[in-house]
């Protein structure tokens, strides 16, 4: 870190990617676009990426355009010319990567969710606090403008007293019995791969939001189902038990005093990414759809009672009234899924600039983890569980 480009105006922030699915690929287009959009005293550079088969890593750096290519995450680690680890691999080799990472003094930026569990998420918590290196954790929902905007009018009051918080994240691409667990993507149906199913895929995605939005949550009591119990193994060629939780819902109360309902599933025909979110206050209320996220429903109880009713603001103005927006396109245009994650660097890279950590760092991460460890508790035991502090 530290080598000047474009007449010494910004910094290079060399990156080693680790992992080319999904998330690699969501990553480099934010890393790659960044600097277009936003002005920034740091610039990513795509120095590295790293996956164990040669020929799928070399493919996927010819692509978005990485100088080098590593097979072994402890042979990047040891590269002095990477200043920045990114985590993009299946939930049970972030731990391992990001203590080695951090004890290598690497910048550290780790896909959702941070652990497995809250125990391996504190030991990572505590390796990148001991070594004082920068962390972040990819929940790039919080920078959609729209649920942006929803955190600044919470903030500034507007909702007064917020008596309930509803989020639901429904999906149906697991229902076929002939799906496979383990290997690529698919290593989300498999236990020992992902820690959990729906809770730590698609849950912690609501409750980062919700703890983001609504403060930290007190207690759960939570069922969750497996209706598939056994699925044929990618890797092993054998029919396996599926360990994960297909579907979960669950109840909180949160320490303002408010009172939630969650719900994820991956069985809801028809619906193939719906996350929504519903806040309802003494003074307003704030509904947001990710399949729909530009806009954000709003209604104000202040509001004159002929004209009161449910607002649709589409969230695309400039001026600095909708956040992100004024670095985009012009007031009306859109923009999409992609674009929380180049947010979510943008303000990382002002972070490093400032010296500041940028949320949701590890520790917040691990207070996510720490919900879903008791909500995974409570779907056993069968009673409501007290949230780890
Ligand atoms: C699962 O299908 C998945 O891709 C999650 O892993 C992501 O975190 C979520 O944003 C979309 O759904």
């Amino acid at each position: 870190m530290g080598r000047r480009n474009l007449k010494g105006i910004m910094k290079e922030l060399r990156i080693g990617l680790i992992g080319c699915g999904f998330m690699g690929r969501a990553h480099s287009n934010a890393y790659r676009k960044v600097n277009q959009f936003f002005d920034l005293k740091y610039r990513p550079v795509l120095a590295a990426v790293c996956a164990r088969n040669h020929d799928h890593a070399a493919a996927f750096a010819a692509r978005w355009g990485y100088e080098s290519v590593e097979t072994d995450w402890k042979q990047l680690l040891r590269r002095p010319d990477i200043d920045a680890v990114d985590i993009c691999t299946p939930n049970q080799s972030h731990a391992p990567i990001a203590i080695a990472a951090a004890r290598a003094g690497k910048i550290i930026l780790c896909e959702k969710p941070l652990a497995m569990n809250a125990a391996q998420g504190r030991t990572m918590v505590q390796a990148v606090e001991r070594a004082r290196v920068p962390n972040m954790v990819w929940y790039n929902y919080r920078r959609v403008p729209a649920v942006t905007l929803a955190k600044r009018l919470i903030e500034e009051g507007r909702l007064g007293k917020i008596f309930h918080y509803r989020a639901k994240f429904l999906q149906d691409w697991t229902i076929s019995p002939d799906l496979p667990q383990g290997g690529a993507g698919l290593w989300r149906l498999d236990v020992k791969a992902a820690g959990s199913g729906v809770t730590g895929d698609l849950l912690a995605h609501c409750i980062d939001t919700a703890l983001w939005l609504n403060g930290s949550m007190d207690s759960v009591t939570a069922m969750t189902e497996t209706f598939i119990k056994r699925r044929k193994h990618t890797l092993s060629g054998k029919v396996e038990k599926v360990g994960i939780d297909d579907a979960c819902a669950f109840l909180a109360r949160f320490r303002n005093g408010s009172l939630a309902t969650f719900e994820s599933t991956r069985y809801a025909r028809g619906h193939k990414a719906l996350y929504t979110f519903e806040i309802n206050g003494e003074k307003a209320s704030i509904a947001w759809d990710l399949h729909d996220l530009h806009r954000l429903a709003y209604f104000d109880h202040g509001d004159e009672g002929r004209l009161r009713g449910w607002r649709s603001i589409h969230v695309t103005d400039h001026g600095g009234e909708h956040p992100y927006m004024d670095k985009w396109w012009v007031p009306g245009l859109q923009i999409g899924y992609e674009h929380s994650f180049v947010h979510q660097v943008a303000d990382f890279l002002a972070g490093l600039a400032d010296g500041k950590p940028v949320s949701p760092t590890f520790r917040d991460a691990l207070a996510t983890q720490n919900v879903c460890d008791a909500v995974l508790k409570s779907a056993r035991t069968h009673r409501w569980e007290k949230v780890a502090r």
